[in-house]
């Protein structure tokens, strides 16, 4: 994994993510997610994605690698977009930063499915690599997540990463031309634990297989489901609004 630049191993991140109920999303996954001969550009950013209740900790272990917090933006909601963002911290160390983004819920997972885009919806845990739409991403296809885009008060910087992620080769593209694949229409719902989905394990193999159950437990949740919705694939102008429920042993 590329974080020689951010720590002084990949074992020192990987029990950072571990001890903290935290993953990696954004570029960095999104870039061990693709076949590394399809994958021309290299990502520069951390971004990990913690639950509100690590965030001391997680501070704390950052602090011990040499990062310092140099930002805190929190994110405030609107009857609009009801964001599962509480806050994001920057952290550097003088010459690398780390975005820390702390969730409102129980678990790290939470923002994943109202991210712009299939492209990036992905992480990285201490024992594996997800990817939402698999059959999509590895053909460098996206759909764009209609409810950040019409609701987000943030427009302009939405538009400037979906941008920022066609200059990286992807293409979007309409639900109706993807459709017929299984687990790719916008109008289904998907969760977590559906057979779209795909999970490489990446801890010691000698080891038991981790199961994704497994995962989802020491992340916080028993599952996620969502909805991409829009506007219904031929059914125009049906519009489906969108969702993501996150579901854990509090309720
Ligand atoms: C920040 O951390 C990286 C990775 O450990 C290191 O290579 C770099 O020199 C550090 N920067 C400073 C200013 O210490
Ligand atoms: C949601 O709205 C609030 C306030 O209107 C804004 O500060 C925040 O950035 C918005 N979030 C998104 C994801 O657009
Ligand atoms: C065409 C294609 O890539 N199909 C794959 C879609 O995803 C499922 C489940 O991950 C695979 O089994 C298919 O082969």
């Amino acid at each position: 994994m590329r974080t020689a630049g951010f720590f002084s191993s990949c074992a020192v991140l990987l029990g950072i993510l571990r001890s903290c109920d935290a993953i990696i999303s954004g570029s960095l996954a999104l870039h061990m997610v693709l076949p590394a001969n399809s994958c021309a550009w290299t990502p520069s950013d951390l971004d990990i994605y913690v639950p509100l209740r690590q965030m001391c900790y997680l501070s704390m272990r950052l602090e011990c690698e040499g990062y310092n917090v140099i930002r805190e933006t929190r994110v405030e909601a609107s009857p609009y977009n009801t964001t599962a963002i509480r806050s994001i911290l920057t952290f550097s160390n003088g010459t690398h930063y780390i975005d820390v983004i702390v969730s409102k819920t129980s678990t790290a997972l939470s923002p994943l499915f109202q991210f712009h885009s299939t492209a990036v919806m992905n992480f990285i845990s201490a024992d594996t690599i997800f990817c939402a739409y698999p059959n999509l991403t590895f053909v460098h296809r996206a759909l764009i997540n209609p409810h950040p885009v019409y609701y987000g008060t943030l427009g302009f910087k939405t538009m400037a990463a979906l941008q920022k992620y066609a200059s990286r080769g992807f293409e979007f593209v309409e639900c109706e031309e993807f459709h017929h694949l299984p687990y790719s229409c916008r109008s289904i719902p998907r969760s977590l634990t559906d057979g779209g989905c795909l999970w490489v394990q990446i801890s010691d193999l000698r080891h038991d297989l981790v199961k994704p159950a497994d995962i989802l437990k020491c992340l916080g949740v028993i599952n996620v489901m969502w909805l991409l919705g829009g506007y219904v694939c031929g059914a125009y102008p049906a519009f489906l609004d969108g969702y993501s429920f996150v579901f854990n042993n509090d309720m």
